[in-house]
């Protein structure tokens, strides 16, 4: 069967949704940053070979380390971005939102069954999702009857606040760095949604926390995965773990990375995986195997699912065969920078019961920030 629920792309209507939702965001994720005078000294680390799992563990490898002997900074890496200077950067992103068509409906005294019709059409056109859109839409009316005089439109914010939901942990399950053995963070989802830059990305973040990172390029689809993963090692100043050849075994190239990770006493290894095979299946096997070898060294503290927001509904398809295959713990929201269709967080929470945790802006290595509930929906009702 072929892998065909790539989306195509689709029509836009909220734009600014995700550029206001990172500037919270940014803000709030830099004043948790450590400073990063010096990488955390790692006395307890563990410094033999993993052990080898019984079974499913791939021996063979032809797997390489490039860089082979550092974790630091090499002349290539770039500097992260200062906080002050994305933060402007990304607000220049701000566009129109869901702002215009909702200012015409509530600027009414009352609402019309059309203001209700074209209130439910704007929340589908974001990609909110049929079921969510008449739970925020009942939501809203219940209010409204307790409150007549209230004001419609700061309803309908505390109502997708309430939906999207604050509470929800969506900072990343790592422990503080130097405080625990490496922890393995598995990232998958479909061909091109953004994995391979996220993975760089959040490399970059972590690294920026003060952490040492271990990439592994489980994408053995093709070899220019692994390049392209390499690169990004090198603009961060972390080791790579590869394979040279192409269609090695993902598992074997993962469980090299978490033996480097242990061996080196990192405390992150990154795993990049493939996003396309000839069917579903042979995908669902090997990424639960990936991620079943993976935790024989260690077991993932987040699988996340990257997808990308242009794909609108579709995206749910391919969260809910991902979902089956690993237990994912967050979700990364790609390509919010070019898109209306910031509603499918609400429909992918909704889907899977699992938090969007960050969001891609954009194809630079400092386009990634913290999810800020909030903000997003500030920039959704164009706040
Ligand atoms: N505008 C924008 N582009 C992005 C973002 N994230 C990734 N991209 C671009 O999307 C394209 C695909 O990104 P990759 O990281 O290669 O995607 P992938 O999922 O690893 O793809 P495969 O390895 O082929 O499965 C690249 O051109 C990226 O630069 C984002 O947040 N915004
Ligand atoms: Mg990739």
């Amino acid at each position: 069967m072929d892998v065909s629920w790539i989306p195509g792309s689709a029509d836009l209507v909220v734009i600014a949704v995700a550029a206001v939702a990172v500037l919270g965001g940014v803000g709030a994720y830099v004043g948790g940053r450590r400073k990063r005078d010096a990488p955390t000294p790692r006395g307890d680390a563990p410094s033999g070979p993993a052990d080898a799992p019984a079974r499913e563990t791939p021996a063979e490898a032809s797997v390489t380390t490039a860089p082979s002997d550092t974790t630091a900074p090499s002349d290539t890496t770039e500097a992260p971005e200062s906080p002050d200077s994305r933060l402007a950067r990304l607000r220049a992103r701000i566009g129109g939102g869901l702002g215009a068509s909702l200012l015409a409906i509530f600027s009414r005294s009352s609402l019309s069954q059309d203001d209700w019709d074209e209130l439910e059409e704007t929340l589908l056109l974001a990609d909110v999702g049929a079921s969510a859109t008449d739970d925020i839409l009942a939501g809203l009316r219940s209010r409204l009857r307790a409150e007549p005089d209230g004001d419609p439109r700061a309803m309908l914010r505390a109502v997708l606040i309430e939906t999207i939901d604050p509470a929800l942990d969506r900072s990343l399950r790592l422990a503080a760095p130097g405080a625990s053995e490496f922890e393995p963070i598995v990232v998958v989802g479909v061909n091109g949604v953004g994995k391979t830059t996220t993975v760089g990305k959040i490399a970059r973040m972590l690294v920026a926390e003060g952490r040492s990172v271990v990439l592994a390029a489980a994408d053995t689809f093709r070899a220019a995965a692994a390049d392209q993963l390499e690169t990004w090692g090198a603009r961060v100043g972390v080791p790579v773990v590869r394979s040279d050849r192409e269609g090695a075994d993902p598992a074997s190239v993962a469980f090299e990375g978490a033996d480097r990770a242990r061996t080196d006493g990192a405390d992150v290894l990154l795993v990049d995986t493939a996003g396309r095979l000839q069917n579903k299946a042979g995908l669902m096997d090997e990424l639960g195997k990936l991620v079943r070898v993976v935790t024989k060294v260690k077991a993932p503290v987040e699988v996340l699912l990257v997808l990308d927001a242009t794909t609108g509904q579709n995206g749910l398809a391919q969260a809910r065969v991902f979902a089956e295959v690993a237990q994912v713990t967050g979700i990364v929201l790609t390509k919010l920078d070019g898109t209306a269709k910031g509603g499918i967080v609400v429909a992918v929470q909704r889907e899977l019961g699992v938090p969007v945790k960050l969001i891609g802006l954009g194809e630079g290595a400092d386009d990634l920030a913290p999810f800020d509930v909030v903000q997003f929906v500030d920039g959704l009702l164009g706040s």
